[in-house]
């Protein structure tokens, strides 16, 4: 068995700054298999454009959700297979937040808002030569700005963007209430996708309202905090 996982390199003291490359990072550890990092992996190389994407065996199979889908379908399902029906539309909404509208807010604050832009661009393009690394970095910061407007969330204002953050981040709090994983007391893969997200809100430097709503909740932090021990231990809290 063969699984390489070919990702953006580390960044922000996290395996990945990339939410989708952390969740399947996650996911092949809390499920076991063995695998190993591409890292430094470029989107326009990917068999969809973006990262993160595996190659099984030599199979590609790119998007994190149909990557989890095809490990599971390949290699066993060792996470899901506890879960009933409830439970599992429970954590697929969940994940659906945080896939579809959370990552927006937080592409708001690391690539659009000016304070953010200034943590993020050396994160993401330090290691450029500093003319190239200038100008992919302002390439790569206009494509996000155009996608966050035409997705929606770059059309509000700072205060509903907030807004709308916290509100994702109070429903995460209220699901993590009084359990130890997501969805109860074992791991299922949508703690892949909750820790992923938490860990790229709550230990990177990109300060927002949302993450100091967040730092707030102690139903956040504490999960977060024993998940990357769990998962990553080779990656300290800041
Ligand atoms: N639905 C995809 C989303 C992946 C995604 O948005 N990846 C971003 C990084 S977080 C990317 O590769 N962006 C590069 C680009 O759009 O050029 C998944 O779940 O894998």
């Amino acid at each position: 068995m063969s699984i390489l996982l070919h990702q953006f390199a580390p960044a922000f003291g996290l395996p990945n700054g990339s939410p989708f490359c952390m969740k399947v990072e996650a996911y092949l550890r809390l499920a076991g298999l063995e695998y190993r990092c591409a890292n430094g992996a470029l989107p326009f190389r990917a068999p969809r454009r973006k990262l993160p994407w595996i190659e099984d065996d030599g199979t590609p199979v790119a998007d994190s959700s149909f990557i989890v889908r095809h490990l599971e379908a390949r290699h066993g399902n060792p996470l899901d297979g506890w879960l009933s029906a409830r439970e599992r539309a429970t954590g697929h909404g969940m994940q659906r937040m945080l896939e579809e509208n959370t990552y927006w807010v937080a592409v708001h604050y690391r690539w659009v808002d000016d304070a953010g832009w200034r943590i993020t661009k050396p994160q993401f393009f330090g290691a450029l030569p500093p003319v190239a690394s200038g100008l992919v970095a302002a390439l790569a910061r206009r494509q996000l700005r155009r996608q966050c407007l035409g997705q929606g969330m770059g059309l509000h204002t700072p205060e509903e963007i907030a807004a709308i953050g916290c509100a994702d981040f109070d429903a995460l709090a209220a699901q993590l209430e009084g359990r130890e994983y997501l969805l109860g007391d074992r791991p299922s893969s949508y703690d892949a996708v909750a820790l992923a997200f938490l860990a790229n809100l709550l230990w990177v430097q990109v300060d927002s309202p949302v993450k100091t709503h967040a730092t707030g909740l102690p139903v956040l932090v504490d999960y977060c905090d024993r998940m990357m021990a769990r998962v990553f231990p080779e990656y300290p809290k800041p």
